[in-house]
C-alpha cells in the first residue's frame, strides 16, 4: 500500500454553531486563495441563500487549501441534528477530522453523534477547542468533558491519543498550548500535516465513490467523491455501478479538483484526491464509478432513518393557483422525487390520494428547509402537521425518542418542567453552574417535541436554547393530548379590516395585518380559550349618523404575531394545514366552512358513542 504525502483529507465536525464554517473561513483566508482585493465576507462556504439567512450550514461542502505544498481537502459539514444525513454522507471521504468544541458550551449531543460516526469510520481526530476568545470560557473543564467523551466512544486505544488545539476561528488564530499568543492558523495546518494520515492509494483500475452531486446547466450532473483506486482523466471510459445493480457505460467528460472556492480543470487525478467529474448523467449518490476493466462497487453510504413525516399536497385553498408557477400534482410529485437524488435522508411516498405525498425527514427543520426551498422555486402546495414515525418491531408499536438539552435560567425551571411533563418527557440530568444557568436533559418522544419549539421560546422569552438529537426507538408511550388553544378562523372571504381584526383581538392574538386577503376557514389568530371561533375579520364598522364621544377614536391594533414557516408548521393541529406559496404562508382549517367543521365534530362524537 502506498500513501500520497501531498494530500490530506479532513472533515470538520461539531455541534451546531461551534464555529466549523468560521474555521474554514480562517483556513481559506490564510492560505490566500482569494485575490487581495476580493471581498469574501464571513461564512464563505455557506453560499446557499437559506444558509446565509439562517446562519447555519445545511449542506456539506468541499473546498481545499494548499499549505507548504500539501493540498488539504476540507469538508465542511452541518452541525444541526436534522442534517446529520449530510455528515453521514460525506465523512467517508476523509482520513481525519477536526472535532470542534465550543469553549463555553462544551461537548453537546451532536458532538457525541458526529464523534461516534468519525470513530466508526476510523478517522483520526484532532480536537479544536474553539471560541477561546469568549469571556467566561471554561477551557479546562470543556477539555475534560471532551476527554470523557472520547473514553466513552473510542473503539481502539489509539483513538484516545488525540492532539488538542485552541482556536479563535473568528480571529483566525490557533495555538497548541494554552496561554500562548495566537497569531494565525498555521499551528492547525502543521497539526493536520503531522497527525492526519495521508491518503492510502491503491494502484489498479480507477474506482471512486460518489458522495455528492452538483448540477451545471452546461455540464449536466457533476459527481463528487473520493478516488479510492487508480486514476481518472477526461475521455476515459468508465462504468457507473448503481444501487439497483445497474452497470452503465460512460465516458468521463471533464475532471476537476478543488482549490478555495474554485473548481480546477485537470488532465488527470489520482487515488487519494477528492474530485468532481462530468459526463455521467444517470449517477446517484452512493454509486461507484469504476474502470470497465475491474468494475467493483464500494460499500454503500449508510444513512439514518427519518423520524418525522408530513404530507405535501396540491394546494386546495380558494386562492390556489394565484401565486405559484408550479401548482399541479405532476409538478409537485416530480419535484419531490427529484429531491431524493441529493437529500439522502429524505423519503417520499405516494399515498392513497393522488394529490398528496408523504414526505419523511430527520426533523421539522429538515422538512421546513425543503418547503422553503420549493416555495422560493415557485411551487405552491399545502402541508400537514408533522408527525413522529412509528413502527412495528417484533409485533410491538415503537416510536422515536429524542434527547432534549435545554440551557436556561433557574426562573424558567418550573414552567419548562410542567410543559414537558405533559409531553411525556423524563428528566435525566440537571446541572446548575452555581449561578443562574441551568442545563436540563430530558428524554422525550419525538411526538412530544412537535409544536414544542414555539411554546418553548415564548415561555422562556427567547432566553433559552434547546437542542434535540435522536436517541432510538422505545415502546409507544401513549397519545399526547394537544394543549394548544383554539384558532381564530375567518368566517368569510374578503379583505381583513382594522375593525374586524380589533374584534378578533378581543378573543386572542391575531396573525395578519389589515388589508390581508382572507378566505373562509383561514386561521387568522389564536384564541385565548380552547375552542376554535369563527370571526368575520372583513366586517366594517356599521356607519351611523350618531357620533359617540369614544367610538370614533382611531382603533389601535396590537401588531400581529407573524409566524415564520417553521413556526407555522410547529403551530398547526391535525385538523389544520399550512398553505405555502411563493408569496404567502397561510394557515387554514382542513375543512373550510363552519358547517363542515361542526358536522365533523358531531360525527366524531357519534362514532365515540
Ligand atoms: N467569539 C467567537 N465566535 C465565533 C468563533 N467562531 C465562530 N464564532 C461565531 O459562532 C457562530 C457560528 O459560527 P459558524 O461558523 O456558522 O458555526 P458552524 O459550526 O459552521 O455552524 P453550523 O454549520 O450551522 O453547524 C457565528 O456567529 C460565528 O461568528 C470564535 O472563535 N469566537
Ligand atoms: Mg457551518
Amino acid at each position: 500500500m502506498n500513501y500520497r504525502s501531498d494530500i490530506r483529507n479532513i472533515a470538520i465536525i461539531a455541534h451546531v454553531d461551534h464555529g466549523k464554517t468560521t474555521l474554514v473561513d480562517a483556513m481559506l483566508k490564510q492560505s490566500k486563495v482569494f485575490r487581495n482585493n476580493q471581498m469574501v465576507g464571513e461564512l464563505i462556504m455557506d453560499q446557499n441563500a437559506l444558509e446565509r439567512e439562517k446562519g447555519i450550514t445545511i449542506m456539506a461542502k468541499n473546498t481545499a487549501v494548499v499549505y507548504q505544498g500539501v493540498k488539504i481537502n476540507i469538508i465542511d459539514t452541518p452541525g444541526h441534528a436534522d442534517f446529520s444525513g449530510e455528515v453521514e454522507r460525506v465523512v467517508s471521504m476523509a482520513d481525519g477530522c477536526l472535532l470542534l468544541v465550543d469553549s463555553i458550551e462544551g461537548p453537546m449531543p451532536q458532538t457525541k453523534f458526529v464523534l461516534r460516526l468519525a470513530m466508526e469510520m476510523g478517522l483520526k481526530p484532532i480536537v479544536v477547542i474553539n471560541k477561546v476568545d469568549r469571556r467566561n470560557s471554561r477551557i479546562a473543564e470543556v477539555l475534560k468533558l471532551t476527554e470523557d467523551l472520547f473514553l466513552e466512544l473510542a473503539i481502539s486505544a489509539d483513538q484516545l491519543d488525540f492532539p488538542v488545539l485552541y482556536a479563535s476561528a473568528r480571529e483566525g488564530t490557533t495555538v497548541a498550548e494554552l496561554g500562548m499568543q495566537g497569531k494565525d492558523i498555521a499551528p492547525l495546518f502543521e497539526c493536520i500535516l503531522e497527525k492526519v494520515p495521508p491518503p492510502k492509494i491503491e494502484s489498479g483500475p480507477f474506482q471512486m465513490l460518489v458522495s455528492n452531486l452538483a448540477y451545471d446547466s452546461h455540464k449536466g450532473k457533476i459527481a463528487i467523491g473520493r478516488i479510492w483506486r487508480g486514476k481518472v482523466a477526461p475521455h476515459q471510459p468508465v462504468v457507473n455501478l448503481g444501487t439497483d445493480g445497474s452497470v452503465i457505460h460512460y465516458e468521463i467528460s471533464e475532471v476537476f479538483t478543488y482549490l478555495g472556492l474554485k473548481h480546477l480543470k485537470v488532465e488527470e487525478a489520482e487515488a487519494g484526491d477528492i474530485v468532481a467529474v462530468t459526463g455521467i448523467d444517470k449517477v446517484n449518490i452512493g454509486d461507484t464509478i469504476a474502470s470497465p476493466e475491474q468494475p467493483e462497487a464500494l460499500p454503500r453510504i449508510e444513512i439514518g432513518e427519518p423520524t418525522v413525516e408530513m404530507t405535501f399536497g396540491v394546494n386546495t385553498s380558494p386562492f390556489a393557483g394565484r401565486e405559484g408557477h408550479f401548482c399541479t400534482t405532476r409538478q409537485l410529485r416530480a419535484r419531490l422525487y427529484r429531491e431524493l437524488e441529493t437529500n439522502l435522508s429524505l423519503k417520499v411516498q405516494d399515498t392513497d390520494s393522488p394529490d398528496t405525498f408523504l414526505v419523511k425527514g430527520r426533523g421539522e427543520l429538515h422538512l421546513a428547509i425543503l418547503i422553503e426551498t420549493m416555495r422560493r422555486e415557485g411551487y405552491e402546495f399545502e402541508v400537514s402537521k408533522p408527525e413522529a414515525i412509528t413502527k412495528i418491531v417484533d409485533g410491538n408499536l415503537v416510536e422515536p425518542v429524542e434527547v432534549l438539552t435545554i440551557d436556561t435560567k433557574e426562573e424558567y425551571l418550573g414552567v419548562l418542567t410542567e410543559m414537558l411533563n405533559k409531553r411525556q418527557a423524563q428528566l435525566t440530568d440537571m446541572r446548575n453552574d452555581g449561578h443562574d444557568d441551568v442545563r436540563l436533559v430530558f428524554h422525550v418522544p419525538t411526538k412530544g417535541l412537535i409544536g414544542f419549539r414555539n411554546t418553548f421560546s415564548t415561555a422562556t422569552r427567547g432566553a433559552s436554547i434547546m437542542n434535540t438529537i435522536f436517541l432510538g426507538y422505545e415502546p409507544y408511550h401513549g397519545d399526547i393530548i394537544s394543549t394548544r388553544n383554539g384558532a381564530l378562523v375567518a368566517s368569510e372571504q374578503g379583505i381583513a379590516v382594522t375593525y374586524g381584526l380589533n374584534n378578533a383581538q378581543g378573543r386572542g392574538c391575531t396573525f395578519i395585518e389589515p388589508s390581508t386577503l382572507v378566505y373562509e376557514g383561514m386561521v387568522i389568530g389564536l384564541n385565548s380559550g380552547p375552542k376554535d371561533i369563527a370571526i368575520n375579520v372583513c366586517k366594517e364598522k356599521k356607519k351611523t349618523n350618531v357620533r359617540s364621544s369614544t367610538s370614533d377614536i382611531a382603533i389601535k391594533l396590537a401588531p400581529p404575531v407573524q409566524l415564520s414557516l417553521e413556526q407555522a408548521i410547529d403551530f398547526i393541529n391535525d385538523d389544520e394545514l399550512v398553505e405555502v406559496t411563493p408569496g404567502n404562508i397561510r394557515l387554514r382549517k382542513r375543512l373550510l366552512t363552519q358547517a363542515q367543521r361542526l358536522r365533523n365534530i358531531s360525527s366524531a362524537r357519534r362514532s365515540v358513542k
